[in-house]
């Protein structure tokens, strides 16, 4: 600090501060269709692992067999792959070739 004219070390430059509090990515869950997975066995995935009314299921199964893929969840990476690995797990006891993966969200 200085009283003396003409002196300008004080000037204060107050730059501003963004808080960069950077949210972790999410991510989507996705099911894949298959030609042999029962329609009723994804529905039933769905409502289990996703929480989806039996209505909710079955809309979401008929998109996947329909358009090959579809958006069942978007979860943080740990949830992501808690999921994934429930469903893949459930599939493969019961035998059958249902795929779930995950991708992460732009
Ligand atoms: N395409 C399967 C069938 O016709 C049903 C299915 C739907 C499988 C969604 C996987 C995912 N039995």
């Amino acid at each position: 600090m200085s009283d003396n004219p003409g002196d300008d070390s004080d000037t204060s430059v107050i730059v501003e501060t963004r808080p960069k509090t950077k949210r972790p990515p999410l991510y989507k869950v996705l099911l894949l269709n298959d030609d042999y997975t029962p329609m009723e066995f994804v529905v039933h995935v769905l409502e289990r692992f996703f929480g989806m009314t039996h209505a909710e299921a079955f809309e979401i199964m008929l998109t996947v067999h329909k358009k090959g893929v579809a958006v069942v969840g978007v979860f943080s990476h740990e949830i992501a792959e808690t999921k994934v690995g429930q469903v893949m797990d459930f599939a493969r006891r019961h035998q059958h070739p249902l795929q779930c993966t995950m991708e992460r969200e732009e």
